[in-house]
């Protein structure tokens, strides 16, 4: 039973024993997230302030237009992570390759490779809506002391050593797991110190609510259109209610407090969905597993998909485990 009234350095401090593999550079990179996590939320609050929203005039390589704060988010936590020469590489949503720390000497031989997805929800900035950020750590699968190739980044999410979320709500929490359950830590802005809040999060088995875009219905696959109706169907528990912020971390969060579903399906426009599978389906999944709920394509378990490339997209279905087993009842019907 983990304590309540402890500190997130604390318990990293803490729990650094129990790693399977611990030298303390798993704890110096978690130390090293929650210092940038701190860092881009000083910077997400403001936003409404200065002059910082808005379109930065870049695209990003999904072919979006990046958001000012994504810019920022991505810069803030790549220079952290580089420059305390705690991590041997770093992909970002918002890079198009990923980026290999030159520190290999006898003194710095990190193991350890983060991806991450800088400010997800980045739409909802300039509305004053929740954003968030999501982190995905492995061991490098190359020697150490050489530098990282592609192969260190396209592990299959069950080989995540940690993986987590900061959410910039109405509170900012860092949430995370390494892979003995799920400790969500609340921010004090005054003092600047995250402190735990949320011990051992689990979702619900199942709930009622559901998250999807239902502007897309017409161009989803029949199966989901068939779950989306029981979901509204007025039998048992139902109709469900429906809850989609568009801030898949914000939608993850509640879910995984009070119990429902998210998804991102396939469509007839988006043959993939939207999500990618690096920055924000593996971490969110290993998020999921370890609170109890469960992550899929729609068929299969999202953790073990082999990753072809840096910015594959995958569908995504994750939530309280019996909903998503529903959700995937539906959809196996039309296979
Ligand atoms: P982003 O990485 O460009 O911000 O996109 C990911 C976001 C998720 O947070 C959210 O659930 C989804 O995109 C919303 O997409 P849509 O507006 O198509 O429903
Ligand atoms: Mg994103």
């Amino acid at each position: 039973m983990v304590k309540k009234n402890i500190t997130l350095g604390e318990f990293i401090i803490k729990n650094q024993a129990s790693f399977q593999y611990s030298s303390g550079e798993l704890s110096r990179l978690l130390n090293g997230l929650r210092l940038a996590a701190k860092v881009v939320n000083h910077e997400v609050n403001k936003a409404g302030l200065v002059d910082i929203i808005g379109e930065a005039g870049d695209v990003n390589v999904q072919g979006e237009d990046q958001k000012k704060l994504d810019v920022l988010a991505n810069e803030k936590f790549i220079q952290t992570l580089s420059k305390r020469e705690i991590v041997c590489g770093i992909a970002s949503e918002e890079e198009e390759d990923f980026i290999s720390i030159n520190s290999y000497d006898e003194k710095h031989q990190n193991k350890y490779i983060v991806l991450i997805d800088p400010l997800d929800g980045s739409s909802n900035i300039d509305v004053n809506v929740s954003v968030g950020t999501i982190f995905s750590i492995y061991r490098r699968v190359t020697p150490v002391g050489t530098p990282v190739t592609l192969e260190d980044f396209l592990q299959p999410g069950r080989d995540q050593v940690a993986a987590g979320y900061i959410i910039y709500g109405t509170s900012t929490m860092l949430v995370y797991t390494t892979g003995d359950g799920v400790q969500g830590f609340t921010l004090n802005p005054a003092l600047g110190t995250f402190y735990l809040s949320h011990p051992n999060m689990e979702f619900p088995e199942t709930g009622n609510i559901y998250s999807v875009n239902e502007g897309n219905y017409v161009h989803f696959p029949q199966g989901v259109k068939d779950y989306i109706k029981y979901c509204q169907k007025e039998e048992d528990d139902r109709p469900y209610t429906s809850r989609y912020i568009g801030s898949l971390v914000s939608d993850f969060h509640r879910n995984m407090i009070k119990g429902g579903i998210y998804m991102y399906p396939k469509s007839s426009v988006s043959t993939n969905g939207k999500l990618r599978l690096l920055y924000e389906c593996n971490p969110m999944a290993f998020l999921a597993e370890q609170a109890n709920g469960k992550a899929s394509n729609g068929k299969d378990r999202i953790l073990d998909l082999k990753p072809t490339e840096l910015h594959e997209r995958v569908p995504f279905f994750c939530g309280s485990r019996k909903m998503v087993e529903k959700a995937e009842e539906f959809m196996a019907a039309h296979n």
